[in-house]
């Protein structure tokens, strides 16, 4: 048993997701979690909404809203949504809490401290329309590196690099779309990375080896391009304020740090929300501060990588004291709609509000999961969405269970039937059961989630193999006994599935375990060792007919989606 710190990136404020951003973070992040808890481990995980910066204020602005409140309504939407995901958080706080703000100026204050934060005079891109200086996004125009023509003054969204806002080609207002803009110099806090380059460099040698190889090329590609320093301040109104005891003139300013500074550090701050809630039971310094025996996974898509592998350590390194740095970063490439991207500001693609509305969540999390886009970029299709629905929800698992249960009523009335004892077949199906289960096992430990929705995939399968060798609608003709063994055999299949399923489909999974009036029954992890023995459920337990497990899609609905949504004739 061990200590599980989990977060996924923080989704940004300013606006409900699509599923390509929950398929890279907060989903896998969940599915990870809830095998941990299963298995008996110790788990916290901890998410937040990043509540600064420019999009922040944009959206805001744009919602003609004051930003506070804006922030306030957006988190409880973005809350409610990822409970009707299932999405099992310890604590979804936000990153404008009190709690980061105090641990965001602590860290700078650390950093100044140990002569890794200065104050620079910089020049910076000021629109004469709007009387402002420009920061981040805030600014728009061409990226010198890959010449997308949309590219921010902080991140450049189609090759992924950092920019500087003066990098910018042919640059424009975002709020005005002037491009009469001019650069004026204005002080700012630099954070010294440059000095810190060896060090981050030594700590990602001791660390990354087991990190895919994803979020280790991209952490590489950053050191062998060498750690600049960088401005962590920002003019803006919204945000961590520079503490006015280091810095009185700057803070007089109104300056505030640049939300890539302080989002990071609100792992930390989110987790001080949580244990400041029940003081006397939790401590959020026993999963950050010291934690030697903390096993801490992080989960986000590529473009966050740097951020991450980089400088967020950099930052915590700089501090000189012992905060946990992550063990594990899994990274995930994009999910794309139809071969184009989702789009938040051009709302192409499937939203997580909209995606409710339309199916359960079990269906999205199984979908999603089961192609998520680990080893390259992958595409949503309404046409591949539904056939994964179908045939492996529907067909395989659903119908499995289903018939089962059904067919046994009928024949052998409410309880599970006793009949013969475990012949050949059950000894064979108990150890492809106990093989796939160790299979499945090995690819949730080594978070290859593809891969262990694939084993799980195969579980299913084997059921529905035995069923139809074992026929128990023929059996039944000639010898009820035997029909008996194999039904109570496959409802002990479906009891192992809803341990097995429930990472993915939580909600089927509680439906599948729940026909079963078992004592205290719990989603408690099955070895493959015990698993083999099919014997969870014993002849004589009570059981129910659940409703169809999950409805299939028809071409019907299939042509409404794509008729609501868009298809690849947008791509
Ligand atoms: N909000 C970016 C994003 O949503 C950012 C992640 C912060 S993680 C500390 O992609
Ligand atoms: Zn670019």
């Amino acid at each position: 048993m061990a200590r599980h710190l989990i977060t996924s990136a923080l989704p940004y404020i300013n606006g409900i997701k699509h599923l390509g951003n929950m398929v890279g973070s907060m989903l896998p992040a969940d599915v990870y979690s809830r095998y941990l808890r299963q298995r008996g481990h110790e788990v916290l995980y901890i998410c937040a909404t990043d509540e600064h910066g420019t999009p922040a204020e944009l959206a805001a602005k744009e919602a003609g809203q004051s930003v506070a409140a804006f922030c306030a309504e957006q988190h409880d939407k973005q809350k409610a949504i990822y409970e009707g995901f299932g999405l099992r958080f310890d604590y979804f706080g936000r990153s404008s809490s009190r709690e980061n703000v105090e641990l965001t100026q602590r860290f700078a204050r650390k950093l100044h401290e140990n002569g890794f934060i200065e104050e620079r005079a910089i020049r910076q891109v000021y629109s004469i329309a709007d009387e402002r200086f420009l920061p981040d996004r805030y600014i728009v125009g061409t990226c010198p590196h890959c010449g997308y023509d949309k590219a921010r003054g902080d991140q450049c969204e189609n090759c992924t690099r950092v920019l500087d806002p003066t990098d910018l080609i042919e640059a424009r207002s975002a709020i005005s779309g002037s491009g009469e803009l001019e650069v004026r110099e204005t002080k700012h806090l630099f954070l010294l990375q440059s000095k810190l380059q060896h060090e981050v460099e030594r700590w990602i040698d001791e660390s990354s080896a087991e990190w895919p190889t994803l979020a280790s090329s991209i952490a590489r590609k950053w050191l062998t391009e060498g750690l600049q320093d960088r401005a962590i301040t920002r003019d803006l109104d919204w945000g961590v304020p520079v503490p006015a005891d280091v810095w009185p003139e700057l803070a007089a300013d109104g300056k505030v740090f640049y939300v890539w500074f302080d989002a990071p550090i609100e792992y930390i701050g989110a987790t001080k929300e949580w244990s400041d809630q029940a003081p006397d039971e939790r401590d959020y310094t026993s999963w950050w501060y010291e934690a030697d025996d903390v096993r801490y996974t992080e989960f986000m898509a590529k473009d966050n990588v740097p951020f991450h592998s980089v400088m967020f350590p950099a930052t915590q390194i700089g501090t000189r004291e012992p905060w946990k740095k992550v063990d594990f970063l899994k990274a995930f490439n994009w999910l794309n709609y139809y071969g184009g991207k989702f789009s938040t500001s051009q709302r192409r693609g499937i939203f997580t509000d909209a995606a409710l509305e339309l199916l359960p969540a079990d269906y999205w999390r199984y979908f999603l999961i089961a192609n998520a886009p680990e080893s390259d970029d992958t595409s949503f299709t309404w046409e591949l969405f539904s056939s994964s629905v179908n045939k492996d929800l529907a067909d395989t698992l659903g119908n499995f269970v289903n018939r089962v249960l059904s067919f046994s009523r009928k024949r052998f009335g409410d309880d599970v039937p006793a009949g013969a004892e475990a012949g050949a077949a059950e000894q064979k199906l108990g150890e492809e059961i106990a093989g796939l289960l160790a299979e499945y096992e090995g690819h949730m430990e080594a978070l290859q989630f593809r891969k262990a929705a694939a084993s799980l995939r195969a579980l299913w399968s084997a059921g529905n193999s035995y069923l139809e060798e074992k026929a128990p609608w023929l059996e039944i003709k000639t010898d009820k006994d035997a029909a008996a063994l194999t039904l109570r055999t496959a409802m002990n299949l479906i009891h192992l599935y809803s341990v097995v399923s429930e990472p993915f489909i939580p909600a089927s999974a509680q439906v599948m375990r729940g026909a079963f009036s078992l004592e205290n029954d719990t989603a408690q992890w099955v070895s493959p060792e015990e698993a083999k023995a099919l014997a969870s459920v014993p002849a004589g337990t009570p059981f129910t007919v659940p409703p169809v497990l999950f409805a299939k899609i028809s071409e019907d609905d299939l042509e409404s989606y794509r008729e609501r949504f868009g298809g690849d004739d947008e791509a």
